[in-house]
């Protein structure tokens, strides 16, 4: 608890165009919660360089998706946007952290057979630690609640059991987080095959909408979506394209799909296809003329790095001070 309101832990990282997948599975979500909790919001570095990164190119990226955060609607002055690198308690607590998790455990994490099948002449013990360190960053901060999309819960999972086996030996030291899954837009598809998830990496650029995608791009992509020959905008399993169509309609839109498919009734995809394109389009607007505008405000930017950075620190050392100390290392001297 801080100032009486729960404490919520996310973050995200800076590889990457962001996609509308992005967006609606997490993004959307981090802003609608921010009124309720106590909320920071990592542009997580640190996990970055787990695979090659250049150097030039992940400094910027990691300032653009700082300023995307507020340019997607996170007030700066109430949430904690800051980057992970600038608080040096996650990379503390993560080592200790290590200590009380198992291989085993970590050789089941299915994000981590998926990224070194992806870079197999890169296969570091920082891809292998990777959820531990992401364990810290939660529990740095107390959170109890954690924002992801569903191909993180195995990350949440294994950040509870290390929380719960530390607190089992040293008493109830972290708080055990909760995973936060919002209901529409969990699972954004690809558009040129919904069987796979959109994702920023994806090599065809036809599959993903990215936030900062012009109108036109927008509703190009969506006109060439991969559907189906059945010719009915219905909600169901055998037509994943269309499926995927109408819970990106319901995400930007807060309808429901029963209420799409009744609006859509009789219309034909082309129909169907436009609606979404000009959908999307209209919410993407907004977020991009707000990151255009505080791009140009350097030094805004940088008093809410500096400032954020400070604050997370402290919340953080707090933490880290009171692991150490259980752990048994000596007392500092004053
Ligand atoms: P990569 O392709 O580099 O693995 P990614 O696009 O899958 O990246 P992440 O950086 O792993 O994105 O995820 C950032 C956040 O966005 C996470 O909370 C994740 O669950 C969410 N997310 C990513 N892709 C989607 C998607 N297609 N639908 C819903 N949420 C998503
Ligand atoms: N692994 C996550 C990013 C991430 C994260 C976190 C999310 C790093 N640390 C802590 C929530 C809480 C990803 O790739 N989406």
């Amino acid at each position: 608890m801080i100032d009486g309101k729960k404490v919520l832990f996310s973050g995200m990282q800076a590889t990457g165009n962001l996609t509308l997948g992005n967006y609606l599975g997490a993004l959307k979500n981090w802003v609608t919660l921010s009124d309720e909790y106590e909320c920071f919001y990592s542009v997580v570095d640190l996990h970055s360089i787990t695979v090659r990164q250049d150097p030039a190119e992940l400094r910027k990226r990691a300032r653009n998706l700082l300023t995307l955060y507020i340019a997607a609607g996170l007030d700066p002055e109430k949430n904690c946007l800051y980057y992970q690198s600038h608080v040096s308690g996650h990379a503390e607590l993560s080592w200790i952290l290590n200590c009380f998790t198992y291989m085993g455990e970590l050789n089941r994490m299915t994000q981590f057979k998926d990224k070194s099948a992806k870079h197999a002449d890169n296969i570091n013990a920082g891809l292998f630690t990777y959820p531990v360190l992401m364990a810290a960053d939660i529990l740095l901060y107390q959170a109890d609640v954690v924002p992801v999309g569903k191909d993180q819960l195995q990350h949440l999972e294994i950040t509870r059991d290390i929380a719960q086996r530390f607190n089992a030996i040293y008493g109830d030291v972290f708080t055990i987080p909760e995973p936060y899954v919002g209901k529409a837009g969990a699972r954004i598809m690809s558009l040129q095959d919904p069987a796979k998830k959109m994702s920023k990496s994806d090599e065809n650029p036809n599959a993903s909408i990215y936030l900062m995608d012009d109108p036109d791009t927008v509703i190009r992509k969506f006109k060439r979506a991969v559907t189906d020959s059945v010719g009915e905008i219905r909600y169901c399993e055998e037509q994943p394209g269309i499926h995927n169509l109408i819970d990106i309609y319901c995400a930007c839109t807060g309808k429901t799909p029963e209420e799409t498919e009744r609006e859509f009734a009789g219309k034909g995809y082309g129909d169907f296809k436009l609606a979404v394109g000009e959908t999307v389009a209209g919410v993407l607007k907004p977020v991009q003329d707000r990151y255009a505008a505080l791009q140009n405000d350097k030094a805004y930017i940088d008093g809410i790095i500096k400032n954020n950075a400070e604050k997370a620190g402290y919340y953080a050392n707090k933490t880290l001070r009171k692991v150490q100390k259980k752990v048994g290392f000596p007392e500092r001297i004053r």
